[in-house]
C-alpha cells in the first residue's frame, strides 16, 4: 500500500531562523526518517513575492532554504524538494479555489491582519496568500500538514476549501491534517508574547548566526524579575519560552531542566543553553554544498511533482467541465 502523503513548505524570503527550525523543519526531518510518509518539501518562492524583495537576491534566497534543509536532515533520495514557481498548476488551482472562498474567510486571518496593520496600501496577494497554500496541498493529495502553529489557521481553510469543492463537484480532495511539533510556537527573546520572526532580527536566532550573536542573544534574553528556572507560562513566558528551546535543541525534558537548574539562577542556565544553540546550530554554519547539486535537486525534485501535479489538474478540470 502507498504511504500518505505529508506536505509542507518555507518562503525563501530572508534567513532561517530558530522558529522555524524547532516549529517546523526538525520534525520534518523526523517524520521523513520515520519511513511512514511520502514527503514533499516545498520552497514557496510564490509566496515570497508578497513582501518587499530584491530581484537579484531571489535565487540565492531560495537556495540557502535547499542548503538548510539538508543542512538540517532533509535527504533528497527520500523526498522530494522542489520549488513552488517551477509547477504552474499551483497557480492554477489557486485561481480555481479563489472562486470558492469566502472574501471574509481571508479577511479574518490573523497573519493578514498583522502583516497590513498600519500599511496605507497591501497587495492583493497578501489576503489570497492561504489560497495558494491551500493549492500546494491539495494538488498533491496531502493528507499530514507538519507546520508551525501560525499556520494553523490557514490549514483550516485549505480544509473548509477541499471539502467545499467536494461537495459542489463530487469527492476530488483529501482534507488534510496538522502536524504540529512540541516547540510549535518559538516565541521572540525579546517580547514572549510575540513568535520568534525575522521581522525583527535582533530577537530572533537565525541558524547560521555566528556564536557570538547567539550567545548575545540569549544572555539579553528577556526572563522575569525572579531567579527560579521553572516552566510557568503565565508567570514567567520569558524563562519558559527558553525552557522549549532548551528542551527542543537538546532533548533534555523540561522537569529535568528544572531539577538540574534548581536554585543556580538564570547566569548559567543561559549560558549552558548558549552552549547548546551553538552546538546544535554548528551544522547550519558549517554545512557546504555546491549550487549546482542543490540545483540538481530541484530539477530533480520538479519533474518528480510536476507529474503528480499534471494529472491530478486534469482530473479537477473534468470536475469542473472545463475538458471540452
Ligand atoms: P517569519 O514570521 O519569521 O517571517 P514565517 O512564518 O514567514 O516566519 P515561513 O517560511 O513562512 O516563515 O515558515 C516556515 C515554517 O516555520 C512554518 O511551518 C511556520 O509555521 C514555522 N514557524 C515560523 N515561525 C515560527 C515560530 N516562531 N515558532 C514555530 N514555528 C514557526
Ligand atoms: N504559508 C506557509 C508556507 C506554505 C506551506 C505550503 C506550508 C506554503 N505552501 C504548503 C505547508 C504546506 C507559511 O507561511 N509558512
Amino acid at each position: 500500500m502507498s504511504k500518505p502523503i505529508l506536505i509542507s513548505g518555507t518562503q525563501p524570503d530572508g534567513r532561517l531562523h530558530l522558529g522555524n527550525y524547532l516549529g517546523a523543519i526538525k520534525n520534518w526531518v523526523e517524520l521523513q526518517n520515520s519511513e511512514k510518509y511520502e514527503c514533499y518539501f516545498i520552497i514557496v518562492d510564490y509566496h515570497s513575492l508578497t513582501v518587499d524583495f530584491n530581484p537579484t537576491e531571489k535565487k540565492e534566497e531560495v537556495l540557502g532554504v535547499v542548503r538548510a534543509y539538508l543542512a538540517a536532515g532533509i535527504d533528497p533520495k527520500k523526498s522530494k524538494i522542489f520549488v513552488q514557481s517551477r509547477i504552474p498548476e499551483c497557480t492554477e488551482l489557486a485561481w480555481i479555489l479563489n472562486t470558492i472562498t469566502p472574501l471574509g474567510e481571508l479577511e479574518r486571518m490573523t497573519q493578514f491582519k498583522e502583516k497590513s496593520e498600519n500599511k496605507e496600501s497591501v497587495n492583493t496577494g497578501l489576503l489570497t496568500y492561504p489560497i495558494l497554500m491551500a493549492a500546494d496541498i491539495l494538488l498533491y493529495d496531502a493528507r499530514f500538514v507538519p507546520v508551525g502553529e501560525d499556520q494553523l489557521q490557514h490549514l483550516e481553510l485549505t480544509r473548509t476549501l477541499a471539502r467545499k469543492f467536494n461537495n459542489k463537484f463530487g469527492k476530488t480532495f483529501i482534507e488534510p491534517r496538522a502536524i504540529l511539533s512540541k516547540a510549535s510556537r518559538v516565541m521572540s527573546l525579546d517580547n514572549p508574547s510575540k513568535k520568534m520572526s525575522k521581522s525583527h532580527p535582533e530577537t530572533c536566532l537565525f541558524l547560521d548566526d555566528p556564536p557570538k550573536d547567539i550567545e548575545f542573544k540569549i544572555k539579553r534574553a528577556v526572563t522575569d524579575s525572579g531567579s527560579e528556572v521553572k516552566f510557568d507560562l503565565e508567570k514567567k513566558p520569558g524563562v519558559s519560552n527558553l525552557l522549549l528551546i532548551y528542551e527542543a535543541l537538546s532533548g533534555i525534558t523540561i522537569p529535568k531542566l528544572e531539577k538540574k537548574y534548581a536554585g543556580k539562577g538564570y547566569g548559567q542556565f543561559k549560558s549552558n543553553l548558549a552552549e547548546v544553540a551553538i552546538k546544535t546550530l554548528a551544522t547550519f554554519r558549517e554545512s557546504k554544498f555546491s549550487d549546482k547539486k542543490l540545483k540538481s535537486i530541484l530539477t530533480n525534485g520538479a519533474e518528480k511533482a510536476k507529474k503528480i501535479a499534471s494529472s491530478k489538474m486534469q482530473v479537477i478540470k473534468n470536475r469542473l467541465g472545463l475538458r471540452v
